[in-house]
């Protein structure tokens, strides 16, 4: 069957499911060409296969929050695809979270898992309650509760979540805590993210977003471009945006921009190592405001409510939050205000209109599951620790971490060069990721 009837199928199958139709859409698109080459994945219906998760684990998560009332949420498992290794992904708790939103990521994390040439599967679970307001305690009931239920689904050689948006290094202890408990398994390979004293892998933290910019740092020198000196805007101010910020920064860039719910920091002179701190200590209040850089630092930040990064003039655009947070017409007022480059580093950050855009004004674009694939990767070597019982220094990490970026970076050449000259990331990260999965799944038969 052809991309585009897989394509329609799905569509008619899942209607409402918008954001895993548009993760499917991009991959397929990307890799029709090279999937008509080979008759073999066709034969095996290899695409029908891979389009859908080998299984979702619903639950119900009851706890009860600091008033004494008790509160239901949903929590969710899904694991996509086993074919080069045991599942892994992250868990999102955000209150917007619905099986469409997992489904994307489980599918992104496959062919992300595939570039980072390590052996890992994909999968990304999470629920819809919402950290904003909450208090540690009640995180903590929360993600118990939550354990309660995923601790049966998981296991060190089965499935190894980890963080993503709203779980940290903070919500990963609790659950840890818990799944001890009710496994008694004391495998710290279970999860990845853990306290550097507890099996967690130094630099976890910070490896999404220094992956991001190492990713970044090569694209430009392919293109000739140097970073030094260069204007960053981020969105967010979570992990991501930060372990960005301090790397960009690090790098000779200036990062001018960063953003929340709530609106737009402009940081003209560029941000400083304080206000880097300071992201954490907004990240751990839950209250998702980034007016309170501003607040802290008056004379540096100055805030705007309900506007964007992409409204700040920038040389380069990284957006660290949500996914489908840039649209077309952020894209076009970045390319307006001299923009050249975008590296989205949140998963599918840009709305496809704005990657068309990007793409067709000449704007240096690399997707989500190459760029930001830094994170996964350093959990991945989380886990080879954790299984050998020892601990990696730091320079050793982020070695190891720069040189996957840099395979990453050349996967995307060699898949994405086109006929004349200038390089797809876009397809390239798609088929180089495909090929992998595709070709694994071939071999293992017809399961
Ligand atoms: O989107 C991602 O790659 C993550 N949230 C990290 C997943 C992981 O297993 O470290």
């Amino acid at each position: 069957m052809r991309t585009q009837d897989i394509m329609a199928k799905l569509q008619a199958k899942y209607p409402l499911e918008k954001e895993y139709l548009q993760a499917v859409q991009e991959v397929l698109e990307s890799i029709e060409e090279v999937y008509n080459q080979h008759p073999e994945f066709e034969q095996a219906k290899i695409v029908e296969r891979m389009v859908e998760p080998d299984r979702i684990f619903t639950f119900r998560v009851t706890w009860v929050d600091d008033r004494g009332e008790v509160q239901t949420n949903l929590g969710y498992r899904i694991q996509f695809n086993s074919a080069i290794g045991p599942y892994k992904g992250g868990l999102r708790f955000h209150r917007a979270v619905t099986p469409s939103m997992l489904k994307f990521l489980g599918f992104e994390q496959t062919f992300k898992n595939a570039l980072t040439t390590l052996p890992m599967g994909g999968a990304k679970g999470g629920s819809d309650f919402d950290p904003v307001g909450k208090s540690n305690s009640e995180i903590m009931r929360f993600c118990q509760a939550f354990m309660l239920e995923l601790w049966n689904c998981i296991g060190p050689d089965q499935d190894i979540p980890a963080g993503d948006v709203g779980v940290g290094g903070r919500e990963i202890g609790f659950m840890y805590g818990m799944y001890k408990k009710l496994a008694r398994q004391y495998n710290t390979g279970v999860l990845t993210g853990k306290g550097g004293t507890w099996g967690g892998s130094i630099l976890r933290p910070e490896a999404t977003g220094f992956g991001a910019l190492y990713f970044t740092h090569h694209l430009l020198e392919k293109a000739g471009i140097d970073i030094k000196g260069k204007t960053v805007a981020l969105s967010g101010f979570g992990n991501v945006a930060w372990g960005a910020a301090i790397k960009a920064t690090e790098l000779g860039a200036k990062v001018i921009a960063i953003s929340g719910p709530d609106g737009v920091c402009h940081i003209p002179d560029g941000i400083t190592k304080e206000m880097i701190d300071y992201m954490l200590i907004m990240r751990a209040s839950n209250r998702d405001r980034v007016e309170d850089m501003a607040t802290q630092f008056p004379d540096k930040a100055r805030f705007t409510a309900g506007k964007k990064s992409w409204s700040i003039p920038v040389d380069i655009a990284l957006p660290c939050a949500f996914q489908n947070e840039l649209a077309e017409e952020d894209a076009k007022e970045l390319v307006a205000n001299g923009c050249t480059c975008c590296c989205e580093v949140s998963n599918m950050g840009c709305q496809p209109g704005a990657i068309r855009y990007f793409q067709q004004h000449g704007v240096l674009f690399a997707p989500g599951k190459a760029v930001n694939a830094g994170g996964v990767a350093t959990s991945g070597l989380e886990m080879t620790q954790n299984a050998e019982h020892i601990s990696w220094e730091a320079e050793e990490v982020d070695a190891k971490l720069h040189s996957i970026m840099k395979s990453i970076h050349e996967q995307c050449v060699k898949f994405g060069t086109q006929p004349d000259g200038t390089i797809d990331y876009v397809k390239g990260a798609n088929i180089a990721g495909f090929m992998k999965v595709a070709q694994a799944m071939l071999e293992q038969g017809t399961i």
